[in-house]
């Protein structure tokens, strides 16, 4: 037993976080440039804060960001290096419609994602592309207010189109939008939505996410029709809530929280909107416009596996006291006084993982992939830019460790593993550098001095192990 023979070991990264270049190519500006760092960051990522375009004032990391647009092909050898069968990576929709509505795609764009999967191809290293990691043209934004618009739609399917002949033959792995929950939590981040005042937001997001789900049902539809090698799959920004006591109003709770997330894939797998989100809708007084061909194309174009994100497990209560500490936050949760946390508070819960997977195997029984996860730490280098990070072993350790007691303990079919942020890059919700994933560290730092020079961490050769013995040896040596 163990892994599957095939299993997809690599890392993962998202291009606004990454390839910086952001005026190269013909490239259009998206929402994700415009987020900066510091205060701001927060009020601008959940659309409460107009950032429509640069100003002096603020310091927007993704503009360089680690310019792998131009260090890719030192990247891809590294990950080659480390053994590498996948690597997830995405596409800047404003490299290939630098504004989004145009008829004709943007060739610079288009090459430049060409050379990278060959590059990748070279290597035998199988492209895992996520459509849109949470970007969005701001012309879109501007002249559509983004997702709201049904017409955003016909924009989506267009690229999907475009890319899927493009890239047939070189990529076979899709998804269709990164954590599409996170348009609940972060609706400028994750689709664009910028609120007028007064505005219903949860009408306004419920409708961006309908507009989300039918356009990734066309993507699955497209992507199949386009080559039927083609696998398609969602994206959960997952972590099962835990009640926090056995009270059983905060055992309900949790299970609500948890179905505001499974909520979105319960239509994408299922290919239908549950009961309980409608019901709720009614009582909310959200109403969506949702057509009979809406309902058809989420019906018949359901997703081919599950993917997701995993950093944490969440608690909810009912403690008014306990419930006012978790304001503020992009997952509100309540602190787990059973478990440890990173330095940025993110608590570390390997177990969590792997009852995240049965959950997510129970409720959808088809293959998961787990596409993120891994420790954001600070990193101090010798002055060769090593890292001795010992910490990022023992996370990373821990939770292959739990998602192989749910392979093997528990049956849960997984297809493969990509660590976030596989080379150091800009953290999504606070902007920074010092925020550090990577088994190569990348100098670069908050306000953006450094070379970019890349390096090798003490992780670099552990995963290195851990893909050549595919998965059974994670010891740190
Ligand atoms: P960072 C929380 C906040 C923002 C993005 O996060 C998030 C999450 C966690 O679910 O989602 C993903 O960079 C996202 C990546 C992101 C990664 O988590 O704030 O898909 O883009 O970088 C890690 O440490």
């Amino acid at each position: 037993m163990g892994f599957r023979e095939d299993f997809l070991w690599g890392g993962a990264t998202a291009a606004n976080q990454c390839e910086g270049g952001y005026n190269k190519g013909g490239r259009g500006l998206a929402n994700v440039d415009l987020a900066p760092t510091g205060k701001d960051r927060f009020p601008v990522i959940t659309g409460e804060m107009k950032m429509f375009d640069f100003d002096d004032e603020h310091f927007y990391p993704a503009k360089e960001a680690i310019d792998m647009y131009t260090h890719f092909k030192e990247d891809i050898a590294l990950f080659a290096e480390m053994g590498f069968k996948t690597y997830r990576l995405s596409i800047a929709w404003s490299r290939i419609f630098p504004k989004g509505d145009e008829k004709e795609p943007n060739e610079e764009g288009l090459k430049f994602y060409e050379d990278i999967f060959k590059e990748c191809q070279k290597y035998g290293i199988e492209p895992l592309v996520t459509i849109t990691h949470f970007d969005c043209p701001m012309h879109l934004v501007e002249k559509y207010g983004a997702w709201r618009s049904r017409e955003m739609i016909g924009f989506y399917e267009n690229l999907c189109r475009v890319i899927f002949n493009r890239y047939k033959g070189l990529v076979k792995y899709w998804l269709t939008f990164n954590e599409i929950n996170m348009i609940l939590h972060a609706p400028f981040m994750g689709a664009g939505l910028y609120f007028e005042e007064g505005e219903n937001k949860e009408q306004v997001k419920y409708q961006a996410a309908h507009h989300e789900l039918v356009a990734s049902a066309i993507a699955t539809k497209i992507a199949h029709e386009v080559d039927p090698e083609n696998q398609v799959g969602c994206m959960l920004a997952a972590g099962t809530n835990y009640p926090y006591t056995c009270n059983p109003e905060d055992v309900w709770a949790a299970k609500k929280s948890d179905r505001e997330n499974y909520f979105f894939i319960d239509v994408q797998s299922r290919g239908e909107y549950p009961a309980y989100a409608l019901l709720k809708m009614e009582r909310e007084g959200i109403v969506i416009d949702m057509t009979e061909e809406d309902l058809a194309l989420l019906k018949e174009y359901t997703v081919d596996f599950i993917s997701f994100s995993y950093y944490s497990s969440r608690v909810q209560t009912t403690d008014p006291e306990l419930l006012e500490q978790t304001a503020g936050n992009i997952f509100a949760s309540v602190k787990n006084p059973y478990l440890p946390a990173s330095e940025w508070g993110w608590q570390i819960d390997p177990l969590g993982l792997r009852i995240t997977m049965n959950d997510l195997y129970d409720r959808y029984q088809k293959p998961l992939f787990i596409v993120e996860n891994g420790l954001g730490a600070v990193d101090t280098p010798d002055e060769n830019g090593y890292v001795a990070d010992d910490y990022r072993i023992e996370y990373l350790a821990a939770h292959i460790e739990a998602m192989r007691d749910a392979v093997e303990l528990d049956g849960v079919d997984l297809m493969g593993y990509t660590s976030w942020g596989c080379i150091d890059l800009v953290s999504a919700g606070t902007g920074e550098m010092k925020k550090r994933y990577g088994f190569i560290y990348v100098d670069r730092d908050n306000e953006g001095n450094g070379t970019l020079k890349r390096s090798k961490k003490k992780s670099f050769d552990w995963y290195k192990k851990v893909i050549a013995t595919n998965g059974q040896d994670l010891e740190n040596n």
